[in-house]
């Protein structure tokens, strides 16, 4: 399905068109999907409107402090919306439920794949929560406490807490315009990027066992298995941002993790530094994502899918 693409006013005025949300966000959901889509959810009923988000996944708990604090009314779906979903297959378990049937897809991803009918796309922004904190200005709703909390958190994890490469001037000014409301922003950082479990610290030991250095160093190998997950008590949901290690080692340019969904199925994150393009590394896997920070799944043994990973890596490395 070919997207129709919609401009901020082209937005807004769907948005005010229709009513009977369901918002989606992706599976294994991040700050920035559920920060875009509780935000709006909570505008578009501040609008009069009825709105409720589903995430195809369990909503890891220490997202609570604005998840929670949405209450979503009785109604039927009408209008179906996704936010910051780059494909129809990060929907997961709900990608064929759905599929065909999404009215509009709010997207930050460059490499987004049509299956909306409509789609706002804005590939500038760093989160999908500042398309969403551009729609919700525009179209005049007050941003309250918890909308200004799940914003913040998108913009935030996403940009690696203003680290990476993706913050823009915009989006300090959006931060600075959040943080001027008065939320205790250094509490929402400490628990997204400083607090971690005991079971996520069990689980990084034992992947950090399997880091294997390659190509005079410049790639780091981590494999994340289900045995691993077993043994350390984790759940998916506790292993966000555990793909960032990878690439924390010095001299390494292109971080991969891959991590066991099913005996045979590997989903493989990577992350790079200029100018290695891992959104084009990983479409040879039918793939994509961000230029620094994208993804595929190879199904395989182990053994299989790290000789594919490292067939095209190599090649990157090399050209
Ligand atoms: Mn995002």
């Amino acid at each position: 399905m070919k997207s129709k693409r919609l401009d901020l006013s082209g937005v807004c005025s769907f948005l005010s068109e229709h009513d009977n949300y369901l918002i989606l966000t992706h599976g294994m959901p991040d700050g920035d999907t559920l920060g875009s889509a509780y935000a709006l959810c909570s505008g578009l009923i501040k609008l009069g409107k009825k709105a409720k988000v589903v995430c195809p996944d369990p909503i890891p708990a220490h997202y609570g402090y604005f998840t929670n604090a949405v209450s979503f009314p009785e109604f039927s779906e009408e209008t179906v919306i996704s936010a910051d979903v780059a494909d129809i297959k990060l929907l997961g378990a709900l990608a064929e439920k759905y599929e065909g049937k999404i009215e509009l897809a709010i997207d930050h991803h460059v490499s987004h794949r049509d299956f909306a009918k409509n789609l706002f796309l804005d590939g500038t922004a760093a989160a999908c929560a500042e398309c969403v904190y551009d729609i919700l200005n525009t179209m005049h709703i007050a941003i309250d406490e918890i909308m200004v909390q799940a914003i913040y958190t998108g913009i935030s994890t996403d940009t690696g807490c203003f680290k990476f490469s993706n913050t823009t001037p915009k989006t300090h000014v959006i931060a600075a315009e959040l943080m001027a409301s008065g939320i205790d922003f250094s509490e929402i950082n400490r628990v997204m990027f400083d607090t971690k479990s005991k079971s996520r610290m069990e689980i990084e030991k034992m992947a950090l066992g399997s880091v294997e250095l390659l190509y005079r160093d410049r790639c780091a190998l981590m494999a994340v298995t289900s045995k691993m997950l077993r043994e350390s008590g984790c759940t998916d949901a506790d292993l966000d941002g555990i793909t960032a290690i990878p690439r924390s080692i010095e001299g390494v340019q292109i971080g991969v993790t891959m991590r066991q969904k099913a005996p045979k199925v590997w989903k493989i994150s990577m992350r790079s530094y200029p100018p290695f393009d891992v959104a084009a590394i990983c479409a040879k896997m039918n793939g994509g994502g961000h230029k620094y920070a994208a993804g595929c799944e190879i199904v395989g043994t182990k053994r299989q899918a790290r000789e594919e990973i490292l067939k095209h890596v190599r090649k990157a490395l090399e050209d």
